[in-house]
């Protein structure tokens, strides 16, 4: 008879080895409770359009994106949840403009997490995939505790995302390794079905929007030009894939290998401008990747090297693998 399968809390506890003594049960307990709240993502966005809960809410967050009435519910939902797992002092959304404190889970052992529960929503009217994305790091003690949030990314005790696409999938890292569940939306539990996953080190597919490319750095215009220029032997073109939804990108290229790129804007290259947020999706994908054995450079550094000095700052993103990442440093290098 096969073995049961491994539920998302098995796996926690058998991850606890590797997690710092200090935050061992609150970041299991925190990681746990994401993922229930995942599951009532999932429910709400299969009956999203029959509730009519899909559409704009009118006007805009802290990063001018215009808010969506799941934007809001999934903010005060993942909220909630973050306050019933009692481990979590502050939270940084995507949905407000300073970090959310909790103090009754403040104390040495605090955990503050950033979090966009709902990423990706301008393909919610059109029935595209969305995300959720996470990333915790410890409080420190320190009261309050959402400056703890700012820093590098190296900081992170965990990070990881939800996709919820035909299925919807849990993806998590403490730093050993990366492991995949698929949700059983009977039992709401999650099952791992991605038991330490491994990105390529080289893939054969490129995720960007192209739309920008004449607003891009030289050297990543070149290297796009590059991988769509035909060299059989060297197994190129590179076939492009984008969503849209960061989550959708960068599952793809966990899986199968090769690059999501979201690159500055270069039109005035004494101020570039970048578009995804450093704290919620930036740093959590890349760990996330890096612990899968891929690579994550913004062209010209290592992202989780980057030091956070604002919560809704903005950050450029090549990530995937490892060799894909390491030649288009090569062409930041080289063409400028
Ligand atoms: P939304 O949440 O506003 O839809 O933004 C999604 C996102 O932050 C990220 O998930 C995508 O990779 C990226 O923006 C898409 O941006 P473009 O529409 O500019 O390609």
């Amino acid at each position: 008879m096969a073995d049961a399968p491994v539920t998302l809390s098995e796996h926690l506890a058998s991850q606890q080895a590797f997690i710092p003594r200090e935050h061992e049960p609150g970041v299991a307990a925190l990681i746990g409770r994401v993922g229930r709240v995942a599951a009532v993502i999932a429910q709400e966005l299969a009956h999203a359009a029959l509730r009519d809960r899909l559409g704009y809410m009118g006007g805009t967050n802290v990063s001018g994106d215009e808010v969506k009435k799941l934007d809001i519910w999934g903010h005060e939902t993942m909220l909630a949840g973050l306050r019933a797992s009692g481990a979590c002092a502050a939270f940084v959304s995507e949905e407000a403009q300073d970090p959310i404190e909790i103090p009754e889970a403040g104390g040495a052992r605090g955990l503050v997490v950033c979090c966009d529960p709902v990423d990706g929503s301008s393909n919610l009217d059109v029935n595209g995939t969305v995300g959720t994305i996470f990333s915790v790091k410890a409080a420190r003690g320190r009261v309050p505790a959402g400056p703890a949030a700012l820093g590098r990314g190296t900081e992170q005790i965990a990070a990881g995302y939800v996709m919820y696409g035909p299925a919807t999938v849990f993806v998590y890292t403490v730093g050993h390794g990366v492991h995949g569940f698929t949700l059983n939306p009977e039992a709401g539990e999650f099952l791992l079905t991605h038991g330490d996953i491994r990105i390529p080190r080289r893939g054969k597919v490129y995720g960007i929007n192209e739309g920008n490319y004449s607003s891009w750095h030289p050297g990543q215009r070149a290297f796009v030009d590059h991988l769509r220029t035909p060299d059989k032997a060297a197994g190129r073109p590179y076939s492009l894939r984008y969503s849209g939804a960061m989550v959708a990108d960068v599952h793809r290229t966990l899986l199968d290998g090769g690059l999501f790129m979201y690159p500055a804007d270069f039109s005035d290259p004494a101020r570039p401008k970048p578009k995804l947020r450093l704290l919620y999706e930036v740093a959590p994908m890349s760990f996330v990747v890096e612990q899968a054995g891929g690579r994550a450079s913004t062209g010209t550094e290592r992202v989780l090297e980057l030091e956070a000095t604002e919560y809704h700052q903005r950050a450029a993103v090549i990530l995937g693998s490892p060799d894909d990442v390491a030649l288009a440093e090569e062409f930041y290098r080289t063409s400028g």
